[in-house]
Formats: structure tokens, sequence, C-alpha cells
């Protein structure tokens, strides 16, 4: 089975990937130009206007967004939706928001993800959010991962997500958690 994955972030169709590789389903990317205006205002609205976008020109059955982010409590769940705008380049985001939380002990934080399902007329017919909790920590560690990785100590892994190697963040990761719901339901559609 072909699913369009509808994203232009090469990392999350690595994760993607690695996440179903033992299911039959292979992940093909919107041809043409992939340019989605975000404007909604939640997860899952943008995940939506993602994946609205990529069935233009798309040839397959089923379209699948995600739109993910890092929310952190004390920052009234910023960076949130907007996490690949926070900044102009993944190294200032990360500075940003270790600036933000200098000298602040309360570090409580959560990736999260959403992903969604339409069909090729336009339907929305899954949606799932999905999170990963732990918080941020005091200073960047690890290369693996993308994004604020390096930052986000996962609870319970005693170490942060860029540390971990990508086959574990393929399992305890938010975007693996929405992922495990949404093969669940391909599998059955
Ligand atoms: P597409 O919209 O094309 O899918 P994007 O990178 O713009 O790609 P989002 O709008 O969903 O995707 O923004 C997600 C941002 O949140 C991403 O750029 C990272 O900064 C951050 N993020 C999401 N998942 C992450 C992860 O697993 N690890 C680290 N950072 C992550």
């Amino acid at each position: 089975m072909k699913v369009t994955l509808a994203t232009g972030n090469l990392h999350k169709v690595e994760e993607i990937n690695l996440i179903a590789k033992d299911y039959n389903i292979e992940f093909i990317l919107p041809e043409g130009e992939f340019n989605p205006v975000e404007d909604g205002n939640n997860f899952i609205d943008n995940a939506v206007c993602k994946a609205k976008c990529a069935i233009k020109e798309g040839k397959t059955k089923y379209y699948l967004a995600d739109d993910s982010g890092l929310c952190i409590d004390y920052l009234n769940g910023d960076p949130g939706i907007k996490s690949a705008r926070y900044e102009t380049t993944a190294q200032k985001r990360i500075n940003k928001v270790l600036d933000k939380l200098k000298g602040i002990e309360e570090r409580s934080a959560h990736f999260t993800c959403a992903m969604v399902v339409l069909d090729n007329k336009g339907n929305l017919v899954f949606k799932t959010q999905q999170y990963c909790f732990g918080s941020v920590a005091k200073e960047q560690k690890g290369q693996n991962g993308f994004g604020y990785d390096p930052i986000f100590f996962v609870d319970g892994e005693n170490m942060t997500m860029a540390e971990l190697s990508k086959e574990r963040k393929a399992v305890v990761s938010h975007r693996a958690k929405a992922l495990s719901e949404v093969l669940k339901w391909l599998k059955n559609n």
C-alpha cells in the first residue's frame, strides 16, 4: 500500500519509515511544490492543512500529515504549534528556549505529535494526538534526531532525545506513539 506523507521535513520521513518498517506501507512524498499554509490554531488543524496541500497533485488513496512541537509548561505551552518558526535555525531555537528557562527549576515539557489521515477527496478519516513527556535539560546534549531533541530530557530514559539511538526514539517518541495508532487504523482500511 502507498500512502502520501505530506511533509517537507526529511527527518520525519526517516523516523516514520523506521517506525513503520514492519508494515507493508510505502510512504511517498508529495510531488511538485509543497508549501502548505499552516494557519490553524492547533496541531490537528495544521496537520489537516498539510494533508490538503498534498492532495492536489496526489495519486494515493490516503494522505498522512504530522504536525508536532515542543510544549513547555513554564512557557504556557510555547513554542507549541510555533515550534518550527520560533527562530530561524534549529540552534537558535534551542538557544532561545535555554535562555527563557535560565535559572528556572520548573522545566517540565512534552513533545506533541498530531497525525491525520485524509482520503483523496479531502475527508478527515482518522486523527490522533500523542505525547512524549520529559523536561528541558539545562544544556544541550547528544547528536541524534533533530530540532529540540538535544534539550529534551526524556522521562524514564535518563538521557536527552538526541542521545537515544534512532531505534529507541522510534519506540518512545510522540511520533512513534501517534504513528502506531495510524498504522493500526490503516491495517483495517
Ligand atoms: P512539515 O510541516 O513539512 O511536516 P516542519 O518541520 O515544519 O515539517 P512542524 O510544522 O510539525 O514540521 O514543526 C515541527 C517542529 O517541532 C520541528 O521543526 C521541530 O523544531 C520540532 N519537533 C517536532 N518533532 C520533533 C522531534 O521529534 N524532535 C525534535 N524536535 C521536534
